[in-house]
């Protein structure tokens, strides 16, 4: 187990968040992600999917500047971001309620046929829009694709999204969501 794995991933995830890189996440970013997301896809907010994942990107904000924004100024700074995601979702075991939702939507929306998997086009797709480097992401999606058919289940999908932002294990495979750590 090491601590320093999970505040390096969540220190990256803080970057993914702040999506227009003022150093802080705010409400603004979330929707930017959300319209990143649908955007890459093709989808319209107003479709199924699409208002699930904006739904699901809303609740997030919603949770992270209740249980984050300790200062209440509206904006998350890194240092409250790095403390709360571990009191709230590491330790406090809020994961399931809250994320586990968006990751699932998100990954429904990367399911274009609606198959369960997600193959290699739509996770390069679902990648881009956080930022990650063209060359990284079929690593990442080789190490996802735990028994190398070619696909990553949504189940997987939302699995991996929990261990990168909740686990301090080394050999988790969720470690390679967005990319070499
Ligand atoms: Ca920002
Ligand atoms: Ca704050
Ligand atoms: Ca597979």
């Amino acid at each position: 187990m090491s601590t320093e794995l999970l505040r390096h991933k969540l220190d990256r995830a803080f970057g993914h968040l702040d999506v227009n890189g003022n150093g802080k996440v705010e409400r603004d970013d979330l929707l930017g992600l959300g319209a990143r997301l649908l955007i890459g896809f093709g989808e319209s907010p107003t479709s199924a999917a699409g208002s699930r994942l904006v739904h699901g990107f809303d609740v997030i904000w919603q949770t992270l500047s209740a249980e984050l924004d300790v200062d209440s100024d509206g904006a998350i700074s890194p240092q409250e971001f790095r403390t709360g995601m571990t009191s709230t979702f590491v330790e406090g075991d809020r994961f399931d309620t809250v994320f586990r939702p968006a990751a699932r939507a998100v990954a429904e929306l990367c399911d274009t046929d609606g198959d369960g998997a997600v193959g290699p086009e739509e996770f390069r797709t679902m990648l881009s829009a956080f930022g990650t480097p063209h060359g990284d992401v079929d690593t990442a999606f080789a190490r996802l694709d735990l028994d190398g058919d070619g696909s990553v289940s949504v189940d997987e999908l939302v699995e991996a999204t929990r261990q990168y932002y909740t686990s301090a294990d080394p050999g988790a495979a969720g470690n390679w969501l967005f990319g070499p750590l």
